[in-house]
């Protein structure tokens, strides 16, 4: 058994969905919180779990074994900002657009609800609009900023009885929205029972995250981390939805956060299921997310990964060269971790966030710097830890490629572009 760690009461040996005995596939190791950047006053004080991924092979889930307590990762001093990219807030203006275009279409002061609504990115092209909207945050801080920005919102976690009061002060949601956060929440089960007591009979459910299938495909194994407590697929979004009267109805891949799937379900029966889905649930069949076998192959290219990153930074410091990150993000502390890489094969991160600068990573404690950092002297290579913001990084570092710069990425493989 390669469980080495104290348990915080939050490990599972049951499927957090179906209830069918689940076991690690393999394991990341000791890991701290992935957004707990921290000062070394702090450093005593660190939290540690073991990051364990394991597959229901009853309704496809896969999940992470011990997931720390919520508090510990959402909080007045959450450390991810989602304005940080300019591509997501267009990303999550084209969404907004989209769904007013359609489910709000005719309706007459409808009412939209976000679950994790982070710092308003989604809600206030909502707002702006003059529709009636209400985010549901539990990190205070983030929540702040969208209020400034005059986006309403309620600091809490989201359930049934966070629903009910909803319900009760503002009547029924014809939209229930969540991006990057449905994949957070381990009693989805009582977020479903939320929805159940939120939605209107002609409402829906939409929600994104980064898509199983892409992680496999792309052996991109650092979007399992803490705050991921599933990494869904449209095989298990259906089986775990279905159990609380929703159909999924809808699937669109996104090409946001290195690949992700858009979920929309609605109340059973009361919305035709797209051709799309049956299309992607054979396509999950043929790609084996289906089969035990599929989640082995994804651990030894975790470890040829791991092994060949480690031996490049290894190989550049012997020949003097500087390396630096680029983008603090909550991806790269599970890399840091498994990898065992740290500052002394890294000089620093670059990041843009504020409230992550002047600290140091989770876990491997490599400084985290000001962008300013970075452009003042360029490094001989750049490690891109914020590869799913590729294109829009690319797109403002020319200067750092014509000064000789080099990207090293490790996501689908190990290289240098
Ligand atoms: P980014 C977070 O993951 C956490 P992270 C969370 N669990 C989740 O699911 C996704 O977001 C949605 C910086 N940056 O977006 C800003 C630059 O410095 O990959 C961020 O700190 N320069 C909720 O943390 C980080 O990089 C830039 O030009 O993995 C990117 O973090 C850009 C574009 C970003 O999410």
């Amino acid at each position: 058994d390669s469980f080495q760690f104290p348990r915080d009461g939050r490990s599972v040996t049951q499927c957090r969905i179906c209830d069918t005995p689940i076991k690690a596939f393999m394991t990341f190791g000791r890991m701290p919180i992935a957004n707990g950047f921290l000062t070394p006053d702090q450093f005593p004080q660190e939290h540690f779990f073991e990051l364990a991924p394991a597959f229901c092979p009853e309704c496809g889930m896969l999940q992470i074994v011990e997931q720390p307590a919520p508090e510990m990762m959402f909080h007045e001093n959450y450390a991810f900002f989602s304005g940080t990219s300019r591509y997501m807030q267009m990303h999550f203006q084209r969404m907004a657009e989209q769904v007013m275009a359609t489910i709000l279409a005719g309706r007459s002061d409808p009412f939209v609800v976000e679950l994790g609504s982070n710092d308003g990115i989604m809600l206030r092209n909502f707002a702006a609009k003059g529709i009636r909207h209400l985010g549901c945050e539990p990190s205070e801080n983030v929540a702040a900023v969208a209020r400034s920005q005059g986006v309403n919102t309620l600091c809490a976690f989201f359930g049934r009885d966070t629903a009910l009061k909803i319900r009760a002060e503002h009547g029924p949601a014809d939209v229930i929205q969540a991006a990057n956060v449905m994949c957070h929440i381990p009693d989805l089960q009582g977020v479903a029972k939320g929805v159940e007591a939120l939605l209107k009979p002609d409402g829906v459910l939409i929600f994104e995250d980064p898509y199983l299938g892409d992680v496999i495909e792309k052996t991109s194994y650092d979007q399992i981390y803490d705050e991921h407590v599933f990494v869904f697929s449209a095989i298990s979004v259906k089986n775990a939805f279905a159990r609380h009267g929703l159909d999924l109805v809808n699937v669109e891949p996104q090409v946001t956060h290195g690949g992700s799937m858009r979920y929309t379900l609605a109340p059973k029966g009361s919305r035709p299921v797209a051709s799309a889905v049956e299309a992607l649930l054979a396509k999950e069949v043929a790609q084996g997310l289906d089969k035990a076998a599929t989640y082995d192959r994804f651990r030894a290219n975790c470890e040829t990964s791991k092994r060949e990153l480690v031996a490049l930074l290894t190989r550049l410091k012997g020949e003097g060269k500087r390396v630096v990150g680029y983008g603090a993000t909550s991806k790269s502390t599970t890399v840091l971790n498994y990898t065992g890489i740290g500052p002394d094969l890294i000089e620093f991160i670059s990041d843009t966030t504020p409230i992550k600068q002047g600290k140091l990573t989770p876990g491997m404690h490599i400084p985290v710097k000001p962008y300013g950092d970075f452009t003042a002297r360029y490094p001989d290579y750049a490690l891109l830890f914020a590869w799913n913001h590729k294109a829009e990084i690319m797109e403002k570092e020319d200067a750092f490629k014509a000064a000789g710069g080099q990207w090293i990425v490790y996501v689908p493989s190990v290289g240098v572009v």
